[in-house]
Formats: C-alpha cells, structure tokens, sequence
C-alpha cells in the first residue's frame, strides 16, 4: 500500500470510533457539487462521468470545499457517484442532468445482460487511483471517505432507469419476483463488497454506504430486502479486510427514512456510525441507539436557505440535542446535514453553518 503523508486532523475517525471528541467533527454530503462557483466551472467544461473517470479533475473538485473551508471541515468524500456501480455490472448510465438508465432492467431475464463476475479493479480502477492520488493531494489535511450506494438503492436506479417518485417498477419487482430481487441485490451487495475493499486498498479512511431510498420500504420490507444485504456489506468488507491483513476502517450507514430500524441497525448490523435524516430529534436517536453506535447528521438542508440566523439557532438546537438522551451521557457524533446539499445554496452561508457546528458543539 502508498505510504501518505500523516494525518493531522483524526476528530472523524475517532468520533467514528465511539470517542467523545473536544468539538463536533463536521463535513457536508455532497460538498463537492453544484452550489460552489468553482464545481460549476470545471464542470461546464467536462462530462460528469468524464471527471469522475479521470482521476486528476475527481482530485481536483474533491479537494475544492477542503480549500475554501480550510480549518472549518473535517473530512474529504471522493467525487464520485453511487451508479458507478451499475456500469461496472455493464449498465449505461447518463447523466442529463439527473441520471438515466437508455436500457433499464425490465424484467428478471434483464439480469442475464449484466457481466458476471466483476472485477472491480479492472471496472472501478479509476476511482481506486483518484482516491490514491486525492490522498497524497491532501498532505494529511483531513481524512478521505470513501463510499457505495447501497444494493436496495441502486436496484431501484438499475430497474427504473433514473429517479422515481412512486417506486412502481423497482417495487413491482420486489412483490412479483421476490426471489430474483433478493438474488439480484445480493449480487450488487458483492460488487460493493468488493468496490468499498478496494477504496480502502487505495487510501480510503472511512466508508459510507448511502441508502438514499430505504424510507420508500415499509419496515418489513425494509428488513426483508434492504437489511440483509447492508448486513453482507458490512461482514463482507470486514472478513475480506481481516483476510488480506488490512487495518479495517470505521464504517457509516445512511439509510436516509429508514428511523423506524435504528435499533436493529445499532444493534447488529456492523455499522460504527448511523448517519439521520432530519425526520427525528437527536436525543430521541441518542436514547434508541444507547451508546452503540455513533450518530451523524442530521440538519434539514433546506434550513441553509433560511439566513443566518435560522442556521445559527438551528445548529445550536442541533448540539443540544446530540448532547442529550442516553441519561445526559454524551456520545460519539459526526456533525452533518441530514441529506446532501443542494445546487442554490450559497457557499458563505455553508461556512457560517460550519463555523456555527465549531462554536456550539464544544465538549462532544
Ligand atoms: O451535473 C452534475 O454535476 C451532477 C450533480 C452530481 C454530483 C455533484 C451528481 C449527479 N452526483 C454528484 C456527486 C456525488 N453523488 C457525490 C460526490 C461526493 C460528495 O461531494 O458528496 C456523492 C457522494 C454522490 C452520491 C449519490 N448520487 C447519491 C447518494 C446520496 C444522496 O444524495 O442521496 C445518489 C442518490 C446519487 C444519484 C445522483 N447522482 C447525481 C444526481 C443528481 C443524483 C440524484 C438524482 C435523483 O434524485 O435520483
């Protein structure tokens, strides 16, 4: 493995531990994107999958919230996407401007198009190396995080072929071919075994799976279809990593509506970290997790748009509330919005909420 220069700000990964860290350590989903001037410019001159496959510009935008937000933000997330995934399975995949599958899964007898066995090295190389080389950019900066969508998320892409509003045709799958659907997110859930191993090989520090639709499932589906593969995920990437003598690395879970099984997923899904959507109060969250598992999250990224002031007194209610539950205990929490950020948002005010984080999170 490249030897990288040591890192000097570890309050992600040791809050991602479980440890009580002297302030909140906070980073944005999404930082990398269309609300910063300089994302928009790069991008107007380069396809999105075009600077996700070159590793220089993945560098490049990766790196761009860590410069303006020197000092403020504590962790980097590789520029990528979650549908890399259903290319390297063989899946066209556009981007225009939100993504779009020319040849979606229609039926089960689709499944036999995708390529057999993965090879994630061969598919997925040119994130590895941007990873590698964003790593070495970062000269210890901050942590790299490293991250897949989860399988129920990206069936959902794979068989509607782009974004949904009602979920009809991923979820006619699930209630017509429960069988075929659970072969099927098995066989992603292997791809992202082997995808998140290798991100880790080439200098990830953390891992986070996005399951953006879990909240469209209803908890018994939830457990019937997504959590069993987000269990494979977790033990797949720990065994492999133990196998090949590789330090493992903290791992998050968002599965963004999915509040109902924050038990269960603290309690044995193989997750250091739950990632919450704004739809629950952090002390409630604090009291179903017990101290398993540390939280991120989990403000709306809508309150941005409301001014300072609303960012101020929101933030504040924020660390109050990850201070609470749990019997006054203070646990391990990762300081974030609670879904990524969105195009309008105007970077001075992202640096306010940043600064707000440093302010009133002091003693987590
Ligand atoms: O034209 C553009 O520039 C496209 C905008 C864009 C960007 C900046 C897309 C298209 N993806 C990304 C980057 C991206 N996507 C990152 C980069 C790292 C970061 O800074 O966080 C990450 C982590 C993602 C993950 C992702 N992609 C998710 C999971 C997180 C979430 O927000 O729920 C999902 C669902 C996607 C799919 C996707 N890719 C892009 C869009 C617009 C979408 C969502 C479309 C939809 O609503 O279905």
């Amino acid at each position: 493995m490249t030897q990288f220069p040591p890192l000097r700000n570890d309050l992600l990964l040791r809050a991602a531990r479980g440890e009580k860290t002297e302030r909140a350590p906070v980073w944005i989903m999404r930082q990398a994107g269309r609300y910063l001037p300089e994302f928009r410019a790069l991008r107007a001159e380069h396809a999105f999958f075009e600077i996700c496959q070159t590793p220089e510009l993945a560098t490049e935008i990766t790196l761009q919230p860590i410069r303006r937000y020197s000092g403020l933000i504590d962790a980097s997330i590789i520029f990528s996407d979650i549908l890399v995934i259903p290319q390297a399975l063989g899946m066209e995949v556009l981007m225009n401007p939100g993504p779009s599958f020319p040849d979606p899964l229609s039926t089960p007898a689709d499944v036999d198009k995708l390529r057999q066995n993965v090879d994630v090295d061969k598919e997925l190389g040119y994130v590895f190396k941007a990873i590698t080389q964003t790593r070495i950019a970062l000269k210890g900066e901050v942590p790299l995080i490293g991250f897949c969508g989860a399988p129920w998320t990206l069936f959902a892409y794979m068989i509607e072929g782009g974004g949904s509003k009602t979920f009809t045709k991923a979820k006619t799958w699930l209630f017509k071919y429960p069988e075929e659907s659970k072969a099927l997110l098995l066989r992603i859930a292997d791809v992202c075994v082997d995808f998140l191993v290798g991100q880790v090989k080439a200098g990830a520090q953390l891992l986070q799976v996005f399951d953006s639709w879990a909240g469209e499932l209803s908890p018994h589906d939830f457990a019937l279809f997504s959590l069993p593969t987000l269990n494979h995920i977790s033990k797949g990437v720990h065994e492999k990593l133990r196998q090949q003598n590789i330090p493992l690395v903290p791992m998050t879970l968002f599965a963004k509506g999915a509040n109902h099984a924050l038990g269960d997923l603290a309690k044995d899904a193989g997750y250091d970290v739950l990632g919450l959507d704004w739809c629950i109060e952090p002390s409630a969250a604090r009291e179903i997790v017990k101290g398993k598992v540390a939280l991120q999250g989990n403000m709306d990224p809508n309150v941005l748009y409301g001014g300072r002031e609303a960012i101020e007194t929101t933030v504040k209610r924020m660390c109050e509330g990850f201070r609470q539950g749990n019997n006054g205990e203070v646990g391990a929490w990762i300081a974030n919005l609670g879904h990524g950020i969105t195009p309008g948002v105007d970077p001075e005010d992202v640096k306010w909420f940043l600064e707000c984080v440093h302010k009133y999170s002091a003693g987590h």
